[in-house]
């Protein structure tokens, strides 16, 4: 593990895996986005309750040591104290909350303000920022460390422990209090395991590329019937659930699909790749699905995830490396096919 978890929202209609506070707001916008063309909007909207969202990670990608990257915008950057990112350990601790102000920004760790630091430049409304956050848990010798547009701002050394033993769950709030244009995009996090995205997560950007062709595998079928191919059922950007899709009545069928290729920038690196999916069971829930890549004869797939009866998002595990472990290049991604193969039938 490195790279344990990326986000840049770019199915919109689909919030799941974040989850919102019960208070319900949070959706998947256009205009906005910082990359790809949606990001998360977060607002209050006239009531005075934060809004949030949050991701509780999984029991076995939960560390003691993280590095969080979440890019932001706010239409309303006030003197008013915000907070963006909180870091929550196992017990339902915040450990960590970064507060957004118009000229600081500040870290409270376990409740007591440790970083209180000026931005690097004024903030400026609806403008996009990079904020970065280290948390390595510690009853003595913890860890956060800020850095804001990949600028070190501060750090604190000391007890960050609290009652938990692992960071297990992320939330975002709103920055904004009555206008719709605040929003998070490319959210990252790195664990400090593995020979490659084992830091800071630094700039990045997070694209969807949707199928565009049939792959080198086509054994689902078209549910509907109705779709020049199978990739044509799964390649819209707002998930239309049941009205176009492909279904598969016995384990081990593999659909792959071509995507469209991506645009980079001089000097632009790929760091990893993740296959992402909305599917359901027909009939018993438990049915399962992988989901994986294909590059020339090479196939990785993720381990069988349990199916529900309703929708809900998949994601395959974050690929760092191609093929025979050797880095991503504009090439392999544009040759690259992604995957879904049928489980255990249950
Ligand atoms: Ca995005
Ligand atoms: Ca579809």
């Amino acid at each position: 593990m490195a790279r344990i978890f990326m986000e840049g929202f770019e199915h919109p209609g689909a919030l799941h895996p974040w989850m919102t506070h019960t208070d319900g707001v949070g959706s998947i916008v256009g205009g906005v986005a910082r990359s790809g063309s949606y990001a998360l909007q977060l607002y209050v909207g006239g009531a005075t309750t934060p809004r949030t969202a949050y991701i509780n990670l999984p029991a076995g990608v939960q560390r003691e040591e993280f590095y969080f990257r979440v890019a932001f915008r706010s239409p309303v950057v006030t003197s008013q104290n915000r907070p963006l990112l909180h870091v929550y350990s196992n017990t339902g601790q915040e450990l960590a909350r970064v507060n957004i102000y118009t000229t600081q920004i500040q870290v409270v760790v376990l409740g007591t303000s440790r970083i209180v630091s000026a931005p690097p430049a004024s903030l400026t409304n609806n403008t996009y920022y990079l904020l970065e956050l280290h948390v390595k848990m510690g009853a003595t010798e913890g860890l956060v460390e800020l850095r804001f547009g990949g600028i070190p701002l501060g750090s604190w050394a000391g007890p960050v422990q609290g009652t938990g033993t692992t960071i297990a769950r992320v939330w975002l709030n709103t920055l904004a209090s009555t206008a719709t244009t605040s929003a998070v995009d490319d959210i990252a996090i790195n664990d400090a395991d593995g020979p490659v995205n084992n830091s800071w997560c630094g700039d990045g950007h997070i694209l969807a590329l949707r199928p565009t062709g049939v792959g080198d595998a086509s054994q689902w079928a078209d549910q509907a019937g109705n779709q020049a191919a199978n990739w044509a059922a799964v390649d819209e950007v707002t998930p239309d659930n049941d009205t176009t899709c492909v279904v598969a009545h016995s384990s081990d069928l593999v659909d792959t699909y071509h995507l469209a290729n991506a645009t980079l920038a001089e000097g632009d690196v790929i760091k990893a790749v993740q296959v992402l999916a909305r599917a359901r069971t027909l009939v018993e829930q438990g049915d399962e699905l992988l989901l994986g890549t294909r590059l020339d004869s090479n196939e990785a797939w993720s381990s069988p995830a349990p199916l529900l009866l309703s929708y809900s998002s998949f994601v395959s595990g974050v690929q760092e490396k191609a093929a025979g472990n050797t880095s991503w290049n504009l090439d392999k991604l544009n040759n690259l096919q992604a995957g879904i193969k049928s489980g255990n039938d249950s």
